[in-house]
């Protein structure tokens, strides 16, 4: 029933549930049942978070979105790999700089992270083609299906990355755990079944050993490992079955929250009958591969990343992931764990430059409430371990109230016990109390013995009871396990639950132990009959205890308040209270060196599991003090030193136009002629129109420009227009140079229009006898994705069809010969890559690029520049000399606050070269443009380069754009290296 697999993993099975450093092995299996993965035979539950490193254009700050990971309870980190980021044209691919893998995968071993691999061929992911390359969607063949030509390319791709793949996989010493074919592909027919079968089977030539799932578009059955045989379900060439879902109810399009979803059961409880969930797949672990953790924002909202973090947020987090950990879903992918910059042309048509998704890790690597409450349930989970991991479901356990419903599971094994206690429905907010009873091998119980539990506000609580954790047993507890640790004075466990809450512990020990209050209030009594130690509370800060004697370890048991339990940071071998963020802890003769984030002057209490004398923060020696809890508490840690930030709207800008291309006079003798009669776009020209779509003629990402040559004709009155260009999308149109006007396609819905229909009157003299020149500039927001498998991605961009007519009757046939011009694949850019830059003439010139081109260039006010129709670039330097630390810089247009500006413009951001998005001024929501250290050298000088787009009017003009600070902590990853050449 289940597959073995060997591995040479050292550090891979203990990285999840502590970071004790194990000897090197020769070799280790990933086996599985229908409980969960074991790797080297131990249980582990693969707690995940999907993180973009193709979202982050400075690999330095990989290793710290994985620290922050890490820190806030994640054992692994899940990965999509667009085909198009990698792949230059047809048969050129590059893994270098911000698409150097190697290194990512090399940081998620050195950090101790579990990898899922998920190279596609296709992503989806919000991404233009989500994820196919550009040069795909000239292939007649249908993509994801089995044919040959598309199958070809589908390889292609695949023989590039999976040697990467293969060389860090668990089985080699690496640290890829899991290997997704495909995304969500929801056609099940027979071509469908054989191209997955086919992705199998090159992906197992390619040396990949490690299980193999597909991400089903929801908990349908599809794709179910063939050993299954559960009807109704779609067998696939897998060896897990994994799915994804996003319930947890909507942002609407003003920004508030939308009604509060209940938590659906997707495993052991799960209503669902034969298909779906754990009976989908009898014999393979629970395992979600996308679980909500946020959703994307669209062009023209009103800003939903708020809204999202909050409704997909810290109550969101304890009752949905509560219930899918009470279901068994083992496996368990938070899509996304860290938020991302859809920068130059990812993004697909829907979304804007921000990626940030809502997520617990936010666009710009802070920590939002969420990250901290989901480093509280991965605290849960690391130390509850393989007891967590090999639960199953068990007999029901009624609820007092049935306001409360109570989910219970037990581990075969060990004997312990997990009660999942939530509103009945989950979406309910009240609050309640209960009790329930529960017989465990330590006796019969009704919890608690005095009192009642609540649950309080959308929230939900994972009790424990008949635990042995570290040599303690715990018979239950009404409070929720943070983190335990051993420590040479002792034992330590951190519990937690909502301030003023009751609490109720009962631990077991041979004989009456000594019980110490240290701080705070606790009653105890002692039952000699059954050697039950129980200890009543109400939370109120942090109630401390120590208990001695009664033939176990000395324990302190720390029983917080669930807002305080957040200030601690825990590995598994020290526990910190205090500080912003704890990165690394080394033990080392007797010096105990954290690493880690303050954003303030503060102390830290620390608890470490080997002796220490003296300590350090990040490198800065502090003097300690012993506690009565076998703690330390340390000296005030310095507080970051102020960001000063240079007022760039008041530096020196320079101005060149952009559009000569317009000029009834341009050369554009070296443009293609556009005069195919073939293509593959799904939107057609009408017959006898040659194809004018961009794709055709090799220019796949961002701006276009054509030229169309007619003889003038009195019945050339009107030019009709059929453009393609994506959500939020534009053309403009000149006629012998004049600015005829220009076109948006309307957004404001998260399904925008991707293409659409203009018609512009041409004056007078246009219909005179004689040559006319037509210029046209496409702002192409990018391609569809193909999300139905349906090659929506081929809908073609830039020009579809351009017609000239009469006032009335049928359109004119007057032949127009056309030219086109974008940036030809592949780019010379092999550091930014092909989807940094589109055809502007500027972009083609290199005005985005860092360096002096700009010394000839006009001085002007931003604001005040000659204002004509078409794009104009404007470019200044500036300087940083940022602290060392984790700081994080943003750009913002406006007063950073207004949600759509009266001035109808739009802007590509350029730092340094690095295309970091889109500022559509009227259209929104995004003001603020994260700009990551790395793209931004922080010690040194900057170019920032603005291509501005308006109709020319005046009152369009462009707002004053500054910098601002995001975030300022002292501590960080360490230096993030500027590698951006001067040119
Ligand atoms: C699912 C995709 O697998 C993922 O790539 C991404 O698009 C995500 O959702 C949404 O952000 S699509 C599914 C919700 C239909």
């Amino acid at each position: 029933m289940k597959a073995q697999f060997l591995s040479a993993a050292a550090v891979l099975a203990l990285v999840a549930f502590g970071a004790q450093a194990a000897p090197a092995q020769p070799s280790h299996k990933i086996t599985w049942d229908n409980r969960s993965l074991m790797i080297d035979g131990k249980r582990v539950a693969i707690w995940s978070g999907e993180f973009h490193p193709f979202r982050l254009p400075s690999p330095d700050l990989w290793r710290d979105a994985l620290q922050k990971m890490k820190a806030t309870g994640y054992n692994a980190v899940s990965v999509y790999f667009p085909w198009d980021f990698y792949s230059f044209a047809q048969g050129k691919y590059d893994f270098t700089g911000v698409r150097d893998i190697d290194r990512l995968f090399t940081i998620a071993e050195e950090e101790g992270m579990y990898v899922i691999a998920r190279p596609g061929p296709y992503a989806n992911a919000e991404l233009t083609r989500g994820g196919f390359p550009g040069w795909l969607v000239n292939q007649k063949a249908k993509a994801r299906t089995d044919d040959p030509a598309y199958l070809a390319a589908a390889d292609e791709w695949l023989s590039q990355i999976d040697p990467i793949i293969a060389r860090h996989q668990a089985t080699k010493g690496g640290s890829v755990i899991a290997y997704q074919i495909e995304n969500e592909l929801l056609e099940t027919t027979p071509s469908h079944s054989r191209y997955m079968q086919h992705l199998a089977d090159k992906v197992r030539d390619d040396g990949i050993t490690i299980p193999l799932f597909s991400n089903d578009i929801g908990r349908n059955g599809y794709w179910v490992p063939k050993s299954s045989k559960v009807e109704k379900t779609v067998p696939g060439p897998t060896d897990l079955y994994a799915w994804d879902s996003y319930p947890g109810g909507p942002c609407m399009a003003d920004g508030t929250p939308g009604g509060l979803h209940a938590a659906p059961d997707f495993g052991w409880y799960s209503q669902g009958g034969a298909k779906g969930g754990s009976s989908a797949s009898p014999n393979t672990p629970g395992f979600t591969s996308e679980f909500g953790g946020g959703w994307f924002d669209f062009w023209g909202s009103d800003g939903l990343y708020t809204c999202l973090a909050n409704r997909i947020g810290s109550g969101y987090e304890r009752v949905f992931y509560g219930t899918n950990i009470a279901n068994g879903l083992i496996i368990h992918n938070v899509y996304m764990a860290v938020g991302g910059t859809s920068w130059g042309w990812l993004p697909g048509p829907i979304v804007f430059t921000s990626y940030d998704y809502g997520a617990g890790i936010d666009e710009s690597l802070g920590l939002r409430d969420k990250a901290q409450t989901m480093k509280m349930i991965g605290g849960f989970i690391a130390a509850t371990g393989e007891s967590l991991a090999g639960m199953q479901k068990s007999d029901p356990v009624a609820s007092s109230n049935p306001t409360i419903k109570l989910y219970h599971n037990a581990n075969p094994d060990d004997g312990s016990h997990l009660i999942v206690a939530m509103h009945n429905p989950s979406s309910a907010v009240t609050k309640d109390k209960f009790s329930f009873s529960l017989k465990t091998r330590d006796g019969a119980y009704r919890i608690p013995a005095e009192g009642e539990i609540a649950v309080n506000g959308q929230d939900a609580k994972m009790l424990l009871a008949d635990f042995g954790f570290l040599g303690q047993h715990l018979v239950y507890a009404t409070s929720q396990l943070q983190t335990a640790l051993k420590t040479a004075d002792g034992d330590v466990a951190l519990f937690y639950a909502p301030e003023s809450e009751m609490g109720e512990m009962v631990l077991r020990y041979a004989s009456a132990p000594k019980v110490t209050v240290l701080a705070g209030q606790a009653q105890s009594q002692f039952d000699a009959k059954t050697g039950d130690l129980r200890l009543n509370y109400t939370h109120s800060g942090i109630i401390r205890l120590r208990i001695e004697g009664g033939g176990r370890a000395p324990l302190t048991l720390l029983i917080a308040t669930t807002e305080i339990g957040k200030t601690f940071w825990h590995d598994g071998t020290v526990l910190v209270r205090g500080g912003a963020l704890l990165r690394k802890a080394k033990a080392d003769g007797g010096v105990l060196s954290l690493e880690g984030d303050n954003t303030a002057s503060e102390t830290l209490e620390v608890w470490a599991s080997k002796p220490f004398s003296k300590l350090t923060w990040n490198g800065d020696a502090l003097t300690l003090t012993k506690t009565a809890s076998g703690s330390v508490e340390t000296s005030s840690l310095s507080a970051p030193e102020p960001v000063k930030l240079p007022d760039i709207w008041a530096g020196t800008w320079r101005f060149q136009a952009g559009s000569p291309e317009a000029a009834r006079d341009f050369d554009d003798s070296a443009w293609r002629k556009a005069d195919s009669k073939g293509g593959t776009s799904t939107v057609k020209p009408p017959l006898g129109q040659p194809t004018l779509t961009a794709d055709e003629y090799g220019f796949y990402n961002g701006d276009v420009w054509y030229r169309g040559r007619y003889e003038g004709t009195d019945a050339a009155r009107h030019v009709d227009l059929t453009y393609g260009a994506g959500g939020a999308g534009m053309m403009q149109i000149w006629l012998d140079g004049k600015f005829l006007g220009q076109h948006e396609l309307p957004t404001g819905a998260d399904r925008p229009q991707t293409y659409g229909t203009v018609r512009f009157d041409l004056p007078e003299w246009a219909r005179k006898q004689g040559s006319h020149v037509i210029s046209v500039m496409v702002r192409n927001n990018s391609h569809n994705w193909d999300l139905q498998a349906d090659d929506a991605h081929k809908e073609g961009r830039g020009l579809i069809s351009v017609a000239l007519a009469a006032d009335t009757g049928p359109r004119a046939a007057v032949p127009i010969a056309w030219k086109i011009k974008g940036l030809a694949a592949p780019v010379a850019d092999t550091m930014r890559g092909p989807l940094n830059n589109g055809g502007l003439d500027g972009e083609i010139k290199g005005f985005h690029l860092p360096g002096d081109i700009d010394t000839s260039w006009k001085v002007a006010k931003p604001d005040s520049v000659p204002a004509a129709p078409g794009t104009y670039w404007l470019r200044s330097h500036f300087d940083l000399d940022l602290p060392n630390g984790d700081v994080a810089l943003g750009l913002v247009f406006g007063d950073g606050k207004t949600l759509r500006s009266a001035q109808k413009y739009r802007v590509l951001i350029f730092v340094n070269g690095w295309n970091m998005g889109q500022y559509i001024a009227h259209v929104g929501p995004q003001r603020t443009f994260v700009l990551p250290q790395g793209v931004l050298n922080a010690h040194g000088a900057n170019t920032i380069a603005l291509a501005v787009t308006s109709d020319g009017d005046p009152k369009n003009k462009i707002e004053p754009v500054h910098l601002t600070v995001l975030r300022n902590a002292r501590g960080g990853v360490g230096p993030i290296s500027f590698s951006t050449p001067s040119k």
